[in-house]
């Protein structure tokens, strides 16, 4: 099970947060530290801590930020251009919020690699 963190807090609008998406499964919110002109954080109701907790039986919710992240770039228009989409793992892989998450990042030409 994990930890109760503040996208869960968000989930229950226990704090706000700017939510552009919902669904049964899944959530969608501005980052409030944007890293490109559109910077979307698209997250699973269930709390799953990292990529590491994902499993056969919880995949599909994985599939499912997939397609929000598909639907939001036709509906923001920058399906076509192109953006990015990134998980952090862990320390290494930068991940701060241990709530997993999509991010959407869009507006911009991105670089690579990423540091
Ligand atoms: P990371 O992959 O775990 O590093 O991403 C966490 C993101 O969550 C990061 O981009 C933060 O700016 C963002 N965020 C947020 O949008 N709202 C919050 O209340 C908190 C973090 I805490």
């Amino acid at each position: 099970m994990a930890e109760d963190t503040l996208f869960s807090k968000i989930i229950r609008r226990e704090i706000p947060a700017d939510i552009v998406y919902e669904d049964e499964l899944s959530l969608a919110f501005k980052d409030i530290n944007p890293q490109a002109p559109v910077h979307l954080l698209i997250i699973p109701k269930q709390a799953i801590a990292t990529v590491n907790d994902v499993n056969e039986d919880n995949a599909h919710l994985v599939g499912h930020l997939y397609v929000v992240a598909s639907k939001l770039a036709s509906q923001y228009g920058f399906a076509k251009d192109g953006y990015r989409l990134v998980m952090n793992c862990n320390e290494d892989g930068g991940q701060t919020v241990y709530h997993l998450h999509l991010h959407l990042l869009a507006g911009k030409a991105m670089g690579w690699p990423p540091y």
